[in-house]
């Protein structure tokens, strides 16, 4: 049986079932998939290489496959590849927690890479060959162009590359995403050229993903919902900290330094980037853009309510709820979104040039401003940096935001060293926590301990970071970023030790 999404002869003749299609894919391969923050993965072949895989090991034999992404995917495809001890290498972010917790044994290795960097590094050698890509689809047109699915990400770098290509078409994903995508790829250095895009709208490529149809093995037919999990209505410390966020964004309007519909915005991943768009959705900021890369629910309020008037993004992130909602109304929305490959969405040259305002999640900061957005005490990997880099280094401002404290108030947010740097003090403007916010931008580092402290950090440790901070700056020496090197990650080991910082 073929649907009417698949209208070139020439792949039609290609479908087959998604245990025939994983059959072409050989131990040890390298495999390229789609999916983007729980949107646009495959999601039958990969399930059905996990039974395939699972068989072999029955039999005794070794197979397992490394895996490229965009970013997340969702447990048909990661936790079902990393339950049959499937997996050998994944790249280059995840938020899944069987996979994750693979990765924390020491079983999956996992390379953590910024997500605009990845289709270079692929395209270089350095991530090794590229032999199979499985890409979901929403339909092939009759001369053969695909309809992308509900995220890009590195899905036409996948396509170019890879030895064997499969698609999915997934009939479950609305025929009105034809037209939202925007494909335009990235020449190599030596012969990269400005890219034409100077506002979130722009347009400067193709709607449809390419590829040489000799590559294509297999055409797999699913009609299958995108899974992503619900987010919680904001609590009190996301309220908190969207507050602060907009109340110093009116700040900076009445002192000149931001327009009165502020800078495209880049929010990441979570409740607190909900609480913070919701917060905007109240607000009387008009007219605003965003540059980001994953579309969340608060934004697709915004866009209902008119306060966004464009969306540009690599992937929707939606709650199952806002979901539906979407693709009931999906040509509603067709003038204010763009999906774009993600080292378009998440490209330095672009992000400077239009001068975003980023917003991200984080673990842990340290009293100098050093973020870590990955690392539970240090070792245990949480998800990833995913583009938190991207965004953070080249924005105009670069927020990072986390509760102060975490695990019911036994984990101080704010550490005299943090255990793990992922965006340095160079790199991060605005601390902000439900106890305040902490612009740190022009300051030194004993300065910024200062805000840091007296801001953000929760009243039951606060004055442990004073007497730290003040012990450190009492020695004779050192007195640029103080630290006390026998002390400075004490915290996480007390925490390790007893439970409680
Ligand atoms: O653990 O799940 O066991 O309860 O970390 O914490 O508070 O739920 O926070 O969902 O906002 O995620 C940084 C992970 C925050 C996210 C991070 C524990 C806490 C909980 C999660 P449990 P919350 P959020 C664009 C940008 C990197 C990628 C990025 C992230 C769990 O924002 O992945 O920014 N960022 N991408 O209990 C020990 C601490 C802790 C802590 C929290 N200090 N120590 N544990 N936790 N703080 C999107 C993409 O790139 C795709």
């Amino acid at each position: 049986m073929s649907n009417d999404r698949i209208l070139s002869p020439q792949f039609r003749s290609r479908v087959m079932s998604a245990a025939e299609a994983a059959a072409l894919i050989p131990p040890g391969a390298n495999v390229g998939v789609s999916g983007f923050t729980g949107a646009g993965y495959p999601k039958a072949v990969p399930v059905a290489l996990a039974k395939r895989i699972l068989d072999a090991r029955l039999a005794g034999q070794k197979f397992k496959v490394s895996l490229w992404t965009g970013a997340s995917t969702a447990p048909e495809l990661d936790s079902a590849l990393a339950i049959v001890d499937g997996v050998d290498k994944r790249l280059p972010y995840q938020s899944d927690p069987v996979l994750r917790n693979k990765i924390n044994e020491g079983s999956i290795e996992y390379t953590d890479i910024h997500l605009s960097h990845t289709a270079q590094l692929a395209a270089f050698g350095f991530l090794g060959k590229l032999d199979v890509a499985v890409i979901e689809v929403t339909g092939i047109t009759e001369d053969g162009k695909l309809i992308p699915s509900s995220s890009i990400g590195n899905n036409n770098t996948w396509l170019d590359l890879a030895d064997k290509v499969i698609l999915e078409v997934n009939t479950w994903q609305s025929a009105a995403l034809e037209g939202m995508h925007d494909i335009y790829s990235i020449a190599l250095p030596p012969h990269r050229t400005p890219i034409p895009l100077v506002k979130p709208g722009d347009r400067i490529g193709s709607p449809y993903l390419t590829v040489n149809p000799e590559k294509v093995v297999a055409v797999v037919e699913t009609h299958t919902t995108d899974r992503n999990s619900a987010f919680s209505p904001p609590d009190e410390a996301s309220r908190k900290i969207a507050g602060h966020i907009l109340e110093f964004f009116a700040h900076e309007v009445k002192a000149g330094r931001l327009p009165e519909n502020l800078l495209p915005l880049q929010s990441g991943v979570g409740n607190i980037a909900n609480a913070v768009l919701s917060g905007l959705n109240e607000g009387h900021f008009e007219n605003l853009t965003s540059y980001t890369e994953v579309l969340q629910d608060g934004m697709l309020e915004m866009i209902k309510s008119g306060k966004l008037t464009v969306a540009s993004a690599t992937a929707f992130s939606l709650s199952p709820k806002a979901l539906e909602e979407l693709n009931r109304d999906l040509a509603r929305y067709s003038k204010n979104i763009i999906l774009r490959p993600q080292d378009i969405s998440n490209n330095p040259e672009l992000i400077r040039r239009m001068g975003l305002i980023a917003m991200n999640g984080m673990i842990e900061a340290d009293i100098y401003g050093n973020v870590n957005s990955t690392h539970i005490m240090g070792t245990r990997m949480m998800n990833g940096l995913g583009g938190s880099g991207d965004f953070a280094r080249n924005a105009f401002l670069s927020l990072f935001m986390t509760p102060s404290t975490a695990k019911g108030g036994a984990i101080s947010c704010i550490v005299p060293m943090a255990s793990h740097v992922d965006h340095t003090e160079h790199d991060v403007q605005v601390l902000v926590t439900e106890q305040g916010l902490a612009d740190l931008r022009g300051l030194s580092p004993k300065q910024r301990a200062k805000v840091v402290i007296e801001n953000c950090a929760h009243p039951d440790f606060r004055p442990a970071l004073w007497d730290y901070y003040k012990r450190a700056y009492a020695r004779a020496d050192g007195k640029h970023t103080p630290h006390l090197l026998t002390e400075a990650l004490s915290w996480h080991q007390k925490f390790l030790d007893s439970g409680r910082m």
